[in-house]
C-alpha cells in the first residue's frame, strides 16, 4: 500500500502537492510534516526538524511510509544570507532521508533540484540537460550535491530517487519564501493591492518559470514513469515559459491598466544573472512525455482571477 510522507509540506509547492496527492491517494495516506508548530490540517501532521533523524525514523516506521517527497530546504536568497545553515539543512536533511530510505527499503523518493544548479560556463539560452554544473550560490551547491548523491544512491543501493530542476514556480495559494524568482508571485499581490510594484530584479532579467499546476503535473508524471524508461533520475530539466519582469508587467497591465512597475535590483540580481534564461527539457519530454499547458497569458489571467477575491 502507498503511504506518503511530505517534508516541508507547508511551503509553496508542499501545500499544492498535498492537495494533489490527497486527491490521488486519499488524505489518510498522505502524512505531512514541516518545522512549524501545531498546524491544523485534514492530513496527519508532524512537526519535524529534518535534521532530527531519530524523529524522522520514528515517523517512517510508525506510519509505514513507502514514498517520500522531500521538499524541506532553504532556497537561494535565504541560503546566501546564511550559507552554513543552508548546507546543513539541505545536505544533512537530504542524507537523513536517503539513509533511512535505504534502511527501511522505501519504494520511491522525490527530491527537487533547481535551475540554481547552473552558474558559470553555460549557454544561458536553452541550457542543455547535461551541461556543466558550476553554481555560484550555496543553494546551488547543495542542489548539485543532492543530484550527485541521488545518482550514487541509485547505483549503489538501487534507491529509486527522482527529481526535477524546478524553475521559478508561480502560484496563488501559498507564498514562496526566500527565493530569487519570488518577484513573479509578489508582483501579482502588489498589482492587485496597490497597483504598483518595486521589482528587486532588473527589467530585462529573463528566467525560466512555470505555473503551479504544471509543476504538480510534472512532479506526479515523473513519479509515475516506469523506471526502465528513465535515463536520468534526480536531475531533469523541465521547462515551461521564460519571461522578464518587464514582459510580465506588460501582461498584468492588460488586466490592470493602472499598474506601474519600478526596478531596484538588490543582491538577488547577481543570483538571477548566474542562472539560465531558458532550458532545454527534451530529455524529460522524451523519457516521460513531459509537456506544459500554461503560457504567460494563461498564467497571468489565472493568477489575477484566483487572487482578486483573496487580496
Ligand atoms: C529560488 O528562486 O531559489 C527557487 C528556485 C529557482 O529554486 N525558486
Amino acid at each position: 500500500m502507498t503511504k506518503i510522507l511530505i517534508t516541508g509540506a507547508l511551503g509553496q509547492i508542499g501545500t499544492a502537492l498535498t492537495t494533489a496527492l490527497n486527491n490521488k491517494y486519499g488524505v489518510q495516506n498522505v502524512i505531512i510534516s514541516d518545522i512549524k508548530e501545531d498546524f491544523k490540517s485534514d492530513n496527519k501532521y508532524y512537526k519535524l526538524n529534518i535534521l532530527d533523524k531519530t524523529e524522522l525514523e520514528r515517523i517512517i516506521i510508525e506510519e509505514k511510509i513507502t514514498i517520500i517527497y522531500h521538499l524541506a530546504a532553504l532556497l537561494s536568497a535565504t541560503g546566501e544570507k546564511n550559507p552554513i545553515l543552508c548546507w546543513d539543512i539541505n545536505m544533512n536533511g537530504t542524507l537523513n532521508i536517503l539513509d533511512l530510505s535505504v534502511k527501511h527499503k522505501l519504494f520511491r523518493i522525490f527530491m527537487p533540484s533547481s535551475i540554481a544548479v547552473w552558474g558559470q560556463g553555460i549557454n544561458r539560452d536553452n541550457t542543455e540537460q547535461d551541461s556543466v554544473l558550476k553554481p555560484t550560490t550555496m543553494y546551488g551547491v547543495t542542489k548539485v550535491a543532492g543530484e550527485v548523491l541521488a545518482n550514487y544512491y541509485f547505483d549503489k543501493y538501487q534507491l529509486d530517487i527522482r527529481g526535477i530542476r524546478y524553475p521559478g514556480i508561480i502560484s496563488s495559494e501559498t507564498l514562496p519564501g526566500g527565493g530569487t524568482t519570488d518577484y513573479a508571485v509578489e508582483i501579482f499581490y502588489e498589482a492587485l493591492k496597490h497597483k504598483k510594484y518595486e521589482c528587486f530584479l532588473s527589467e530585462d532579467t529573463m528566467l525560466p518559470m512555470m505555473y503551479m499546476e504544471d509543476c504538480i503535473k510534472a512532479t506526479l508524471d515523473l513519479m509515475d514513469a516506469p523506471v526502465e524508461n528513465l535515463v536520468h533520475h534526480a536531475d531533469f530539466n523541465v521547462a515551461a515559459i521564460s519571461f522578464t519582469p518587464k514582459t510580465l508587467a506588460e501582461e498584468i497591465k492588460k488586466h490592470i491598466p493602472e499598474f506601474e512597475i519600478t526596478y531596484n535590483p538588490d543582491y538577488r540580481q547577481k543570483i538571477a544573472d548566474s542562472w539560465p534564461k531558458s532550458i532545454d527539457d527534451s530529455s524529460a519530454r522524451k523519457e516521460w512525455n513531459w509537456n506544459h499547458s500554461y503560457d504567460l497569458a494563461k498564467l497571468t489571467a489565472t493568477m489575477i482571477n484566483n487572487l482578486k477575491n483573496k487580496v
